[in-house]
Protein backbone atom coordinates (compact mmCIF):
# COMPACT_ATOMS: atom_id res chain seq x y z
CA UNK A 1 0.00 0.00 0.00
CA UNK A 2 1.23 3.38 -1.14
CA UNK A 3 0.65 6.42 0.56
CA UNK A 4 1.05 10.07 -1.08
CA UNK A 5 4.96 11.45 -0.05
CA UNK A 6 4.22 14.27 2.71
CA UNK A 7 7.26 16.65 1.68
CA UNK A 8 8.19 19.11 5.06
CA UNK A 9 9.79 22.39 4.40
CA UNK A 10 12.73 20.48 6.87
CA UNK A 11 12.74 17.51 4.79
CA UNK A 12 12.79 19.24 1.80
CA UNK A 13 15.62 21.25 2.50
CA UNK A 14 17.56 18.42 3.61
CA UNK A 15 17.20 16.64 0.56
CA UNK A 16 17.64 19.37 -1.45
CA UNK A 17 20.81 20.88 -0.28
CA UNK A 18 24.10 19.46 -1.45
CA UNK A 19 25.79 17.77 0.88
CA UNK A 20 28.65 20.88 1.73
CA UNK A 21 25.84 23.44 2.33
CA UNK A 22 24.50 21.08 5.01
CA UNK A 23 24.87 22.15 8.21
CA UNK A 24 24.86 25.86 9.16
CA UNK A 25 22.88 26.92 6.13
CA UNK A 26 20.59 24.36 6.27
CA UNK A 27 19.61 25.10 9.75
CA UNK A 28 19.96 28.79 9.04
CA UNK A 29 16.68 28.01 6.99
CA UNK A 30 15.26 26.13 9.70
CA UNK A 31 16.08 28.95 12.04
CA UNK A 32 13.83 31.46 9.58
CA UNK A 33 11.10 28.84 8.96
CA UNK A 34 10.53 28.70 12.59
CA UNK A 35 10.97 32.44 13.18
CA UNK A 36 7.94 32.59 10.20
CA UNK A 37 5.40 29.83 12.25
CA UNK A 38 6.07 31.66 15.32
CA UNK A 39 5.51 35.58 13.50
CA UNK A 40 2.15 33.85 12.02
CA UNK A 41 0.98 32.27 15.01
CA UNK A 42 1.34 35.95 16.45
CA UNK A 43 -0.29 37.56 14.07
CA UNK A 44 -3.75 35.32 14.18
CA UNK A 45 -4.11 36.86 17.56
CA UNK A 46 -3.44 40.70 16.16
CA UNK A 47 -6.86 42.72 16.94
CA UNK A 48 -7.36 40.94 19.73
CA UNK A 49 -4.46 42.54 21.91
CA UNK A 50 -6.71 45.60 22.73
CA UNK A 51 -9.93 43.29 23.95
CA UNK A 52 -8.33 41.17 26.01
CA UNK A 53 -5.33 43.52 27.45
CA UNK A 54 -6.09 46.41 29.99
CA UNK A 55 -5.76 49.86 29.31
CA UNK A 56 -2.10 50.69 28.58
CA UNK A 57 -1.71 48.80 26.09
CA UNK A 58 -0.87 46.10 28.67
CA UNK A 59 -2.03 42.42 27.20
CA UNK A 60 -3.58 39.77 29.65
CA UNK A 61 0.22 38.51 31.13
CA UNK A 62 0.53 42.10 31.87
CA UNK A 63 3.18 41.72 29.08
CA UNK A 64 3.91 45.35 27.11
CA UNK A 65 1.78 45.17 23.80
CA UNK A 66 4.34 45.18 21.21
CA UNK A 67 3.40 46.01 17.44
CA UNK A 68 4.08 43.26 15.31
CA UNK A 69 6.82 44.51 13.42
CA UNK A 70 8.82 45.49 16.48
CA UNK A 71 7.80 42.52 17.38
CA UNK A 72 9.18 40.12 13.85
CA UNK A 73 12.13 42.06 13.75
CA UNK A 74 13.29 41.22 17.51
CA UNK A 75 12.02 37.79 16.82
CA UNK A 76 14.22 37.19 14.05
CA UNK A 77 17.36 38.62 15.28
CA UNK A 78 16.92 36.78 18.56
CA UNK A 79 16.50 33.20 17.01
CA UNK A 80 19.63 34.11 14.76
CA UNK A 81 22.03 36.30 17.57
CA UNK A 82 23.39 33.14 19.43
CA UNK A 83 23.83 30.17 16.62
CA UNK A 84 27.07 30.86 14.87
CA UNK A 85 26.13 30.86 11.58
CA UNK A 86 25.78 34.41 11.23
CA UNK A 87 28.68 36.83 11.13
CA UNK A 88 26.12 39.88 10.30
CA UNK A 89 22.09 40.75 10.16
CA UNK A 90 20.72 43.67 8.43
CA UNK A 91 16.68 44.71 8.98
CA UNK A 92 14.80 47.65 7.52
CA UNK A 93 13.82 48.48 10.94
CA UNK A 94 17.02 49.01 11.95
CA UNK A 95 19.37 51.78 11.71
CA UNK A 96 22.30 50.15 11.38
CA UNK A 97 23.69 47.01 10.65
CA UNK A 98 23.79 44.03 13.58
CA UNK A 99 27.12 42.51 14.78
CA UNK A 100 27.12 38.94 16.66
CA UNK A 101 26.91 40.10 20.52
CA UNK A 102 29.47 38.59 22.52
CA UNK A 103 30.49 35.93 24.11
CA UNK A 104 28.75 34.02 20.71
CA UNK A 105 31.06 32.83 18.20
CA UNK A 106 30.08 34.33 14.82
CA UNK A 107 29.54 32.23 11.66
CA UNK A 108 30.16 32.47 7.77
CA UNK A 109 26.18 33.76 6.70
CA UNK A 110 24.82 37.12 6.27
CA UNK A 111 21.09 37.38 6.68
CA UNK A 112 19.22 40.86 5.71
CA UNK A 113 15.81 40.97 6.32
CA UNK A 114 12.39 43.12 6.04
CA UNK A 115 10.60 41.12 9.25
CA UNK A 116 6.92 42.60 8.21
CA UNK A 117 6.76 44.30 4.88
CA UNK A 118 3.34 45.93 3.91
CA UNK A 119 3.50 48.63 7.10
CA UNK A 120 0.36 50.32 5.25
CA UNK A 121 -1.64 47.04 6.02
CA UNK A 122 -0.20 45.70 9.42
CA UNK A 123 -3.23 47.06 11.04
CA UNK A 124 -5.97 46.80 8.77
CA UNK A 125 -5.80 42.44 8.46
CA UNK A 126 -4.66 43.03 5.30
CA UNK A 127 -1.99 39.90 3.94
CA UNK A 128 1.89 41.02 4.65
CA UNK A 129 4.53 39.33 4.42
CA UNK A 130 8.58 38.61 5.92
CA UNK A 131 11.22 39.11 3.21
CA UNK A 132 15.04 37.81 3.55
CA UNK A 133 18.29 37.06 1.53
CA UNK A 134 21.33 35.17 2.86
CA UNK A 135 24.63 36.25 1.59
CA UNK A 136 28.05 34.08 2.50
CA UNK A 137 30.83 36.37 4.35
CA UNK A 138 33.15 38.90 2.31
CA UNK A 139 35.51 39.87 4.94
CA UNK A 140 36.79 37.76 7.95
CA UNK A 141 38.82 39.82 9.55
CA UNK A 142 36.08 41.58 11.52
CA UNK A 143 33.07 40.38 13.38
CA UNK A 144 30.71 41.19 10.09
CA UNK A 145 31.05 44.48 8.30
CA UNK A 146 29.71 46.50 5.89
CA UNK A 147 31.59 44.91 3.26
CA UNK A 148 29.26 41.54 3.78
CA UNK A 149 25.71 42.90 4.10
CA UNK A 150 26.53 45.69 0.97
CA UNK A 151 26.40 43.09 -2.07
CA UNK A 152 24.60 42.28 -5.15
CA UNK A 153 21.78 40.23 -4.89
CA UNK A 154 23.17 38.48 -7.55
CA UNK A 155 25.44 37.27 -4.76
CA UNK A 156 22.94 35.74 -2.33
CA UNK A 157 22.78 32.27 -2.16
CA UNK A 158 19.17 32.24 -0.94
CA UNK A 159 16.31 34.10 -0.68
CA UNK A 160 12.92 33.70 0.63
CA UNK A 161 9.46 35.57 1.85
CA UNK A 162 7.00 34.40 4.07
CA UNK A 163 3.00 35.52 3.28
CA UNK A 164 0.98 35.62 5.95
CA UNK A 165 -2.32 35.37 3.89
CA UNK A 166 -5.49 33.34 3.82
CA UNK A 167 -2.90 30.82 4.61
CA UNK A 168 0.50 30.99 5.74
CA UNK A 169 3.50 30.22 3.02
CA UNK A 170 7.03 30.26 3.21
CA UNK A 171 8.80 30.50 -0.31
CA UNK A 172 12.18 30.31 -0.53
CA UNK A 173 14.96 29.48 -3.21
CA UNK A 174 18.34 28.54 -2.94
CA UNK A 175 19.43 28.72 -6.76
CA UNK A 176 17.67 25.89 -7.67
CA UNK A 177 14.12 26.74 -8.54
CA UNK A 178 11.30 28.52 -6.38
CA UNK A 179 9.58 25.70 -4.14
CA UNK A 180 6.72 27.23 -2.01
CA UNK A 181 5.56 25.68 1.15
CA UNK A 182 1.70 26.02 3.25
CA UNK A 183 1.77 26.20 6.75
CA UNK A 184 -0.70 23.06 8.13
CA UNK A 185 -2.17 25.39 11.49
CA UNK A 186 -3.11 22.37 13.58
CA UNK A 187 0.66 20.48 13.03
CA UNK A 188 2.91 23.37 12.87
CA UNK A 189 4.25 22.28 10.23
CA UNK A 190 5.34 23.51 6.60
CA UNK A 191 4.17 21.27 3.71
CA UNK A 192 5.39 21.64 0.23
CA UNK A 193 2.91 23.07 -1.84
CA UNK A 194 4.21 24.83 -4.51
CA UNK A 195 7.10 23.05 -5.93
CA UNK A 196 8.92 24.73 -9.26
CA UNK A 197 6.79 27.93 -9.49
CA UNK A 198 7.37 30.08 -12.43
CA UNK A 199 5.91 33.21 -13.89
CA UNK A 200 3.29 31.54 -15.61
CA UNK A 201 2.25 33.02 -19.47
CA UNK A 202 0.79 34.84 -20.63
CA UNK A 203 0.77 37.09 -17.64
CA UNK A 204 -2.92 38.70 -16.40
CA UNK A 205 -2.07 41.06 -14.07
CA UNK A 206 -0.07 44.84 -13.29
CA UNK A 207 0.31 46.44 -9.68
CA UNK A 208 1.09 49.83 -9.16
CA UNK A 209 -0.22 52.47 -6.99
CA UNK A 210 -1.61 54.52 -9.76
CA UNK A 211 -2.08 57.52 -7.44
CA UNK A 212 1.56 58.53 -8.57
CA UNK A 213 1.10 58.63 -12.30
CA UNK A 214 1.93 62.96 -12.33
CA UNK A 215 5.07 61.78 -10.28
CA UNK A 216 6.51 59.34 -12.96
CA UNK A 217 8.53 60.03 -15.86
CA UNK A 218 6.83 60.59 -19.22
CA UNK A 219 8.11 57.24 -20.46
CA UNK A 220 6.58 55.42 -17.22
CA UNK A 221 3.81 57.01 -18.20
CA UNK A 222 3.65 55.80 -21.43
CA UNK A 223 4.33 52.39 -20.38
CA UNK A 224 1.47 52.43 -17.79
CA UNK A 225 -0.98 53.40 -21.14
CA UNK A 226 0.56 50.40 -22.54
CA UNK A 227 -0.39 48.30 -19.99
CA UNK A 228 -4.16 49.25 -19.90
CA UNK A 229 -4.30 48.82 -23.99
CA UNK A 230 -4.31 52.50 -23.93
CA UNK A 231 -1.34 52.66 -26.39
CA UNK A 232 -2.99 52.11 -29.96
CA UNK A 233 0.05 52.95 -32.03
CA UNK A 234 2.21 50.48 -30.16
CA UNK A 235 -0.53 47.60 -30.12
CA UNK A 236 0.03 46.82 -32.91
CA UNK A 237 3.14 44.66 -31.14
CA UNK A 238 1.60 41.75 -28.94
CA UNK A 239 0.23 42.76 -25.54
CA UNK A 240 -1.29 40.76 -23.07
CA UNK A 241 -4.74 41.32 -22.06
CA UNK A 242 -3.74 42.69 -18.71
CA UNK A 243 -6.46 43.38 -15.32
CA UNK A 244 -5.03 45.85 -12.64
CA UNK A 245 -4.25 44.14 -8.97
CA UNK A 246 -2.85 46.41 -6.38
CA UNK A 247 -2.91 45.19 -2.50
CA UNK A 248 0.02 47.55 -0.95
CA UNK A 249 1.82 44.76 -0.19
CA UNK A 250 4.79 43.84 -2.20
CA UNK A 251 5.28 40.26 -0.74
CA UNK A 252 1.55 39.84 -1.64
CA UNK A 253 1.63 41.67 -5.04
CA UNK A 254 4.96 39.69 -5.96
CA UNK A 255 3.64 35.89 -5.02
CA UNK A 256 -0.13 37.04 -6.56
CA UNK A 257 2.06 37.74 -10.05
CA UNK A 258 4.13 34.91 -9.89
CA UNK A 259 1.00 32.04 -9.42
CA UNK A 260 -0.72 33.90 -12.24
CA UNK A 261 1.71 35.83 -14.50
CA UNK A 262 2.07 39.60 -13.82
CA UNK A 263 4.17 43.04 -13.50
CA UNK A 264 4.51 45.04 -10.50
CA UNK A 265 5.88 48.27 -10.57
CA UNK A 266 7.14 51.42 -8.60
CA UNK A 267 8.81 53.42 -10.67
CA UNK A 268 10.94 56.75 -10.02
CA UNK A 269 9.42 59.59 -9.22
CA UNK A 270 10.12 63.48 -9.93
CA UNK A 271 10.38 64.29 -5.79
CA UNK A 272 11.83 60.37 -5.13
CA UNK A 273 13.88 59.12 -8.22
CA UNK A 274 14.93 56.59 -6.67
CA UNK A 275 10.91 55.06 -5.85
CA UNK A 276 10.25 53.41 -2.55
CA UNK A 277 11.52 49.65 -2.57
CA UNK A 278 14.48 49.17 -1.06
CA UNK A 279 17.33 47.30 -2.74
CA UNK A 280 18.51 45.08 0.36
CA UNK A 281 15.38 43.75 1.85
CA UNK A 282 12.73 43.65 -0.56
CA UNK A 283 13.72 44.32 -4.52
CA UNK A 284 16.91 42.27 -4.14
CA UNK A 285 15.44 38.96 -2.87
CA UNK A 286 12.55 39.33 -5.01
CA UNK A 287 14.82 39.45 -7.87
CA UNK A 288 16.46 36.86 -6.88
CA UNK A 289 13.62 34.64 -7.03
CA UNK A 290 12.26 36.12 -10.31
CA UNK A 291 14.95 35.22 -11.52
CA UNK A 292 14.48 31.62 -10.42
CA UNK A 293 11.07 31.54 -11.39
CA UNK A 294 12.11 32.09 -15.06
CA UNK A 295 11.17 36.29 -14.69
CA UNK A 296 12.86 39.41 -14.43
CA UNK A 297 13.48 42.17 -12.06
CA UNK A 298 14.81 45.70 -13.27
CA UNK A 299 15.16 49.21 -12.10
CA UNK A 300 13.74 50.52 -15.34
CA UNK A 301 17.66 50.11 -16.97
CA UNK A 302 19.61 47.24 -15.81
CA UNK A 303 19.11 44.44 -14.42
CA UNK A 304 18.34 44.95 -10.29
CA UNK A 305 20.53 41.67 -9.49
CA UNK A 306 23.68 43.53 -10.61
CA UNK A 307 23.12 46.72 -8.63
CA UNK A 308 25.66 46.99 -5.49
CA UNK A 309 24.11 48.68 -2.70
CA UNK A 310 26.18 51.54 -1.26
CA UNK A 311 23.54 52.06 1.72
CA UNK A 312 22.31 49.94 3.55
CA UNK A 313 18.66 51.74 3.21
CA UNK A 314 18.97 52.40 -0.32
CA UNK A 315 16.08 52.62 -2.63
CA UNK A 316 15.71 51.33 -6.17
CA UNK A 317 12.89 51.81 -8.91
CA UNK A 318 11.82 48.54 -9.40
CA UNK A 319 9.81 46.62 -12.44
CA UNK A 320 9.70 42.98 -11.17
CA UNK A 321 7.50 40.11 -12.87
CA UNK A 322 7.31 37.95 -15.88
CA UNK A 323 10.78 38.87 -18.08
CA UNK A 324 8.75 40.34 -21.71
CA UNK A 325 7.14 42.76 -19.34
CA UNK A 326 9.82 43.87 -17.45
CA UNK A 327 12.11 43.83 -20.72
CA UNK A 328 9.40 45.80 -22.35
CA UNK A 329 9.18 48.41 -19.52
CA UNK A 330 12.84 48.83 -19.90
CA UNK A 331 12.17 49.31 -23.83
CA UNK A 332 9.94 52.44 -22.67
CA UNK A 333 11.69 53.31 -20.04
CA UNK A 334 14.82 53.80 -22.59
CA UNK A 335 12.31 55.97 -24.96
CA UNK A 336 12.17 53.39 -27.57
P1 LIG B 1 7.16 49.45 4.06
O1 LIG B 1 8.54 48.86 4.09
O2 LIG B 1 7.00 50.71 4.85
O3 LIG B 1 6.12 48.43 4.41
O4 LIG B 1 6.92 49.90 2.55
C1 LIG B 1 7.02 48.95 1.53
C2 LIG B 1 5.66 48.70 0.97
C3 LIG B 1 5.62 47.56 -0.01
O5 LIG B 1 5.20 46.38 0.60
C4 LIG B 1 4.60 48.02 -1.00
O6 LIG B 1 4.86 47.49 -2.28
C5 LIG B 1 4.75 49.50 -0.99
O7 LIG B 1 5.31 49.84 0.25
C6 LIG B 1 3.44 50.20 -1.11
O8 LIG B 1 3.66 51.56 -1.14
P2 LIG B 1 2.49 52.60 -1.43
O9 LIG B 1 1.64 52.63 -0.21
O10 LIG B 1 3.19 53.88 -1.71
O11 LIG B 1 1.74 52.10 -2.64
MG1 LIG C 1 9.37 47.04 3.74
Amino acid sequence: MSSAKIETIERFILENQPQSAQGDFTHLLYDIALAAKLIAHKMKRAGLGEILGQAGNVNVQGEEQQKLDIYADELLFQLNDHTGRLCALASEEREEMMEIPRPYQKGTYVLVYDPLDGSSNIDVNVSIGTIFGIYRYVDWETRGSLKDVLQRPRDLVAAGYILYGSSTMFVYSTGDGVHGFTLEPDVGEFLLSHPHMRFPSPPVYYSTNESYYEEWTPEAQEFYHWLQGRDAARDREYRPRLSSRYIGSLVADFHRNLLRGGIFMYPAEKSKPDGKIRLLYEAGPLAYLAEQAGGYASDGAKPIMDIKPTDLHQRVPCYIGNRSLVEKAELFLRGE
